[in-house]
């Protein structure tokens, strides 16, 4: 497929390890409900009828960029329960609370509800097409990431039914205790569907892909050990093996016992991390490994004046450094952020990202 060039490199630079003048930055969630543009299109469509218009899913993508012409990569707007959808599952998004399975997997038996395998050609053609259209419309002004939830993350949701945070995941992981081979058959699934998914993003025009492990961190270690972490390096390897020069990004939130397994045994390129962790730690446990960190400012800062995110953006720098290093928040932008705020946020790293003379 023939797109526009690229003109601004430095998220797929970083992301390689190689070096840059500034530190690139992108906002999880940075398309989204503390946009009153992004609410006007919600205001007459439902969440999944953005999501499956290519028009609507392009523009939403394209609203933070317009806004803030400082962020150095957009993120395709969708959401990680498309997966679910496409193998059978009812999901609903409820205004106000989030997304809602009607009927969430009860028993290993009810798996044989589950569509396997999946033609992703067919039921998520609508992420497909609107990828493309988004690389047009982009013009080449920053890359384009593509994303999936990650097995583990995905398999809570379907059992669990919605509404997780502030919930304890006692259902999904009650599968990981009780029902150990039924669970390894629901993450067997998930990890193709998410395979064919990622290539096929790839092959309609994502530049990076991100993989979000949202839940990793409810795990313990040795259930991250043997359920979330396999998975995770399946995909990367199989992804890589078709695709070897897309960028391959990782962010298992809050799993940071687990962050040196990930960078000594894994291919991705670039790890995610939430504020949990110090940059400077983060960076002493990773440095052998050559990895590019991302993250990880805790989105409460962008609640403060920006004098104080300045503050807090200077500090994180100097702990992370400047090459090797994509700037983010520790998790998304929330709906009762400012929209000023990612731009203090922006502005902070643009301030601080650059080498000292
Ligand atoms: O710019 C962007 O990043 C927007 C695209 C995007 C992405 C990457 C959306 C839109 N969702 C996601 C990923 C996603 N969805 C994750 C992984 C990232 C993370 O941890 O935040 C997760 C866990 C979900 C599931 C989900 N979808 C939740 C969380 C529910 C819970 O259990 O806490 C919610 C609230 C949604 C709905 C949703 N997804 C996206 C938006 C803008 C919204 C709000 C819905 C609305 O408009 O009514």
């Amino acid at each position: 497929m023939e797109f526009p060039k690229l003109t601004n490199d430095l998220f797929i630079r970083s992301c390689k390890g190689e070096l840059v003048e500034r530190v690139p930055v992108w906002i999880m969630r940075q398309a989204g409900r503390y946009l009153p543009e992004f609410k006007e299109v919600r205001a007459d469509t439902d969440f999944f009828g953005v999501c499956k218009t290519p028009e609507l899913a392009c523009k939403v993508t394209l609203q933070p960029i317009d806004r803030y012409p400082g962020l150095d990569a957009s993120i395709i707007f969708s959401d990680i329960l498309v997966v679910p959808q496409a193998m059978g599952l009812e999901v609903q998004m409820i205004p106000g609370k989030g997304p809602h399975f009607p009927q969430p997997l009860k028993t290993p038996e009810e798996m044989s509800r589950l569509i396997y395998p999946v033609d992703v050609h067919s039921s998520l053609k609508y992420v497909f097409e609107a990828i493309t259209l988004t690389r047009h419309r982009l013009g080449g002004r920053v890359p384009l990431i593509g994303f999936t939830g990650a097995p583990w993350t995905l398999m809570a949701y379907c059992i669990e039914g919605g509404g997780i945070s502030g919930g304890n995941l006692n259902a999904a992981k009650g599968w990981l205790y009780n029902h150990k081979e039924a669970s390894h058959k629901l993450l067997r699934m998930l990890t193709d569907v998410c395979i064919d998914y990622l290539v096929g993003q790839i092959e309609a025009g994502a530049q990076a892909i991100q993989v979000f492990d949202s839940w990793a961190g409810e795990l313990s270690p040795h259930l991250f050990y043997e359920f979330a972490q396999p998975y995770l390096l399946e995909i990367a390897e199989k992804v890589r093996a078709k695709h070897p020069n897309i960028p391959l990004i990782l962010f298992a939130k809050g799993a940071n016992h687990a962050l040196e397994s990930l960078a000594a045994n894994s291919v991705y390129d670039v790890l995610g991390i939430d504020w949990t962790i110090d940059p400077t730690q983060a960076r002493l446990i990773t440095e052998k490994y050559k990895k590019t960190l991302q993250g990880n400012l805790d989105p409460a800062v962008l609640y403060c004046p920006k004098e104080i995110v300045d503050e807090q953006v200077e500090k994180m720098i100097q702990g992370f450094g400047i090459q090797r290093y994509i700037a983010n928040l520790g998790h998304g932008m929330q709906p009762q952020h400012n929209p000023d705020s990612a731009n203090n946020f922006i502005n902070s790293i643009h301030k601080f990202g650059k080498e000292k003379k």
